[in-house]
Parts: C-alpha cells; sequence; structure tokens
C-alpha cells in the first residue's frame, strides 16, 4: 500500500464513522448528526446509533471474522485520531463530546471478556454506556444539545 492509499483509506474510515475533521461552522455536533441522523430529523435515536455502530463494526472488521481484533483496532484507532484532530474548530465547542465519543469506541472500552479482541456483541452491547458518556442530557438521542459547553 503506497503512503497515500494508506492517508486517503484512513480518511474513508473517518467518512464511515461520520466523524471527519470537516467540522460544520455553527451547531455544536452538527457534522456528527447530519451523518447519524439515518431518518432525518434532526436527532440521533437510540436505533440509529445502534444501526451506525454496525456499520463502523463491518468497516473495521477487515476479514470479516466477526471480530476487530487488536491489529484492526490500529486502522479504527488511526482514523478517529485523524478525526480528533480537526475538532478544535474556533471556539472547541463539541470537543468533549467527540472525546468521550471516540473513548467509548476504544477496545478496552469495548471488550467486555477481556480477550484482546471485540466481537460483534461486544461492540454493540456497549451501546448503553457509550450513550451514558454522550447523551449529556439523558433523553436517549443525540441532539446538538448534547454537544454543547458543560453547563
Ligand atoms: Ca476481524
Ligand atoms: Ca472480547
Ligand atoms: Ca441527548
Amino acid at each position: 500500500m503506497t503512503r497515500f492509499s494508506a492517508v486517503a483509506s484512513v480518511f474513508a474510515a473517518a467518512i464511515a464513522l461520520g466523524i471527519t475533521p470537516v467540522q460544520a461552522a455553527g451547531v455544536p455536533g452538527q457534522h456528527f448528526i447530519e451523518n447519524w441522523d439515518l431518518s432525518g430529523d434532526g436527532i440521533v435515536s437510540l436505533a440509529e446509533v445502534i444501526e451506525r455502530r454496525g456499520d463502523i463494526f463491518l468497516t473495521f472488521d477487515a476479514d470479516e471474522n466477526g471480530f476487530i481484533d487488536a491489529q484492526e483496532y490500529v486502522a479504527f484507532d488511526e482514523a478517529r485520531a485523524e478525526d480528533m484532530k480537526g475538532q478544535g474548530g474556533a471556539n472547541g465547542h463539541g470537543k468533549g463530546a467527540m472525546k468521550n465519543m471516540s473513548e467509548g469506541m476504544t477496545l478496552a472500552f469495548n471488550d467486555a471478556n477481556q480477550d484482546g479482541q471485540v466481537s460483534r456483541d461486544e461492540f454493540l452491547g456497549a451501546v448503553d454506556r457509550w450513550m451514558e458518556l454522550v447523551d449529556r442530557d439523558g433523553d436517549n438521542a443525540i441532539t446538538p444539545a448534547d454537544f454543547g459547553p458543560k453547563k
């Protein structure tokens, strides 16, 4: 793989995450919501979170064996690191929420049985704990209110 295609694939992966470095000005979290809101109603429901996490799992389970192992996690971690670089916009609003979001994607966070890899069940089973991190107002959906500065 050339250096360019490696970078391109990480970027493609960041797009798959729906949290690319392109941060729309204005509404905190808008870019994330646009990418994760499958129904187009402006909020990301719990069902949409589960569906999108399922998509992400498929994206990073490169050999499609039903687990994201430590090696596959390297690409996943790189994609998220690339994404985080772009999140320090003019005012930094939403940065903390994006950090929580990224932390909730890590191997350590999702590997419930601690066997060093994350199964699809583990990844989707972590949704409740992930929502606790990112759903600040506790309405069981992700909206711009969850990205604003802490009150
Ligand atoms: Ca795999
Ligand atoms: Ca595991
Ligand atoms: Ca919320």
